[in-house]
């Protein structure tokens, strides 16, 4: 198909105005480059921006949620919570455009339709989905590795009379619950949140789940001011030795160096409880190879099951609540008081793997158990994640090559940050890297930084454009299963794998091996002139 010719010219052109967008966008005019992000939303702050839905708020502790690159900010900026709430993380991503300029360089509410490599200029053209189009030197995705919905085909869902909300996709305007008959399908992290407070306000609440989830208590509250001043003492300090941590986070609290299977069965009750005390991540490090060992990974995952049934008074209702797979393959959740709203008189937990929705009717929903009755539908159903995003574009590279042709066995690439066929296409946070397995901060502010030094060596050397090799991404899918084969994360159907959307090849997607190693492995690619890419 022939193109209309791009209307503007940049040096770059970023997709996306969450986090990554904003670092990108502040670092390339830094770098004195003409960049330009394309946010389809009518707001900055990307995954916040969106997951608005009650309860919602990162699982990170905010001290180390946030930006490190500029010590003014980190010292100025103040955290509320502990864990801080959406609204604040909406606030933050606000302040950081105003902070530094960035608000005209950022197009709201223009979504990228497609880019198309031109071969003749070696520049990227760029379409909105308005009409409008743009040349690029280089295209950083920075759509986020959790950014498109997804969006069960359910049989009847317009029948439904009702609202219909999903949790990624909430709407701006105030959702009142109150005296309504409210159900939610899904029990992720995000629904995890979600339920407490609409329990709080329905007068009826069905919970319809497929598979049990496993939370840690968040034991959020305000920030304790002592713990802001001492980490501020040497926040740089601080920052650095978390990025020597396998998530990029927790320097505070290491996990345990010895194996849970080494320990006797009090001191495995001892370091659990403790760690449970602490609350969110912290009991996947009790031990040194729960998440390695599927042995010393069902002693936790006992562990978890006892809380459950302590909290939760009703055996039945306990059981159902009871994950079986191993702890920790799907993201562990971070709750403050997920367990206990099931012991709510209005609140009610349905099975639906026994007995699977067959269709949303007008007045609710039918499964092959029975018929349920509501006024409001919350599909807390998560993404299509790591590739939805990029998927859904007409992205192709040279000769025409799309990225649906390239990734239809799973995603491609080398470090995660180039795809052979797609030069001077970088992807941040994005399958083949550590993305989500990380304080996700930590890896957007990494990647920035790479993309920014590979930039300025290309620019030294005369260069025009760099691309992945092939050899070197089939070496890194192999790399990045054998992290993953290393670990219990291949045994269940996480999103991880792609296996809660229909259809999705099964790969496992973000690499396991932890921030530092891979870190250090992009920095001696860097240091040996970007072997395993092709400069031109
Ligand atoms: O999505 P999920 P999420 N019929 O995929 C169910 C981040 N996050 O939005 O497990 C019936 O985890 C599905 O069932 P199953 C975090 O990285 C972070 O909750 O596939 N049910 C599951 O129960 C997280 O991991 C925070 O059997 C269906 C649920 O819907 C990621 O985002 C907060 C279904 C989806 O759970 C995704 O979390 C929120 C169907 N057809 C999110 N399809 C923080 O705390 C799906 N389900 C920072």
């Amino acid at each position: 198909m022939k193109q209309p010719a791009p209307t503007h010219a940049v040096d770059m052109l970023i997709v996306g105005a969450g986090f990554a967008g904003l670092y990108m966008l502040h670092k390339a005019r830094g770098m004195g480059l003409d960049a330009l992000v394309l946010e389809a939303a009518p707001g900055v702050g990307g995954t916040w921006y969106h997951n608005r839905y009650p309860g919602a708020r990162v699982d990170i502790q905010s001290m180390e949620y946030s930006f490190s690159f500029d010590e003014a900010l980190q010292q100025q900026w103040r955290w509320s919570e502990r864990y801080a709430p959406q609204p604040e993380l909406l606030r933050y991503a606000n302040h950081v455009a105003d902070r530094f300029g960035l608000r005209d360089g950022i197009r709201l509410s223009t979504r990228m339709a497609g880019a198309h490599f031109d071969e003749p200029s070696q520049r990227w053209t760029v379409q909105a989905e308005s009409g409008e189009s743009w040349s690029a030197r280089f295209l950083v995705m920075a759509s986020g590795p959790l950014s498109s919905p997804n969006l069960p085909d359910f049989a009847g869902l317009k029948d439904f009379a009702g609202p219909v909300y999903h949790t990624a996709n909430w709407p701006h305007e105030p959702v009142d619950f109150s005296a309504r008959r409210v159900a939610v399908i899904g029990t992720g992290s995000s629904a995890v949140q979600a339920i407490p407070i609409i329990a709080r306000q329905a007068s009826e609440l069905t919970v319809f789940q497929r598979t049990a989830a496993y939370a840690a208590p968040a034991h959020n509250g305000p920030l304790d001011r002592e713990f802001e001043a001492r980490i501020k003492a040497d926040y740089a300090g601080y920052r650095a030795r978390n990025r020597r941590m396998h998530g990029g986070f927790g320097s505070l609290l290491p996990p345990n160096p010895v194996s849970a299977l080494a320990a006797s069965a009090d001191e495995r009750e001892a370091a659990f409880e403790q760690r449970w005390k602490i609350g969110g991540f912290a009991i996947l490090g009790a031990f040194n190879d729960l998440l390695l060992n599927e042995q010393s990974n069902a002693l936790v995952a006992e562990f978890v099951r006892g809380k459950i049934r302590a909290i939760v008074k009703h055996p039945d209702t306990a059981q159902l609540l009871s994950p079986t797979h191993t702890i920790g393959c799907k993201r562990l959740c971070v709750d403050s008081g997920y367990y206990d709203t099931f012991n709510r008189p209005n609140v009610r937990l349905v099975d639906i793997n026994q007995a699977p929705i067959e269709r949303i009717t007008s007045k609710g929903l039918r499964t092959s158990g029975g018929e349920f009755e509501f006024d409001a539908l919350v599909l807390a159903t998560g993404f299509d994640a790591m590739t939805g995003t990029m998927m859904r574009l007409d992205l192709r590279g040279r000769d025409g090559l799309r990225i649906q042709e390239k990734w239809h066995a799973g995603p491609l690439n080398y470090l995660g940050l180039g795809i052979a066929g797609f030069p001077n296409l970088f992807n941040i946070a994005g399958p083949g890297s550590t993305s989500a397995f990380t304080n996700v901060i930590v890896a957007i502010e990494h990647h920035v930084d790479w993309i920014a030094d590979c930039i300025a060596y290309l620019d030294a050397h005369g260069l025009h454009t760099i691309e992945a090799s092939e050899q070197a991404e089939a070496a890194w899918a192999e790399h990045v299963n054998a992290a993953a084969r290393r670990t219990v994360f291949l045994s269940c159907n996480s999103w991880y794998l792609g296996a809660n959307i229909e259809g999705k090849p099964r790969m496992f997607m973000p690499l396991a091996e932890g921030f530092p190693r891979y870190a250090d492995h992009c920095a001696q690619v860097a240091h040996d002139g970007y072997v395993g890419f092709v400069l031109q």
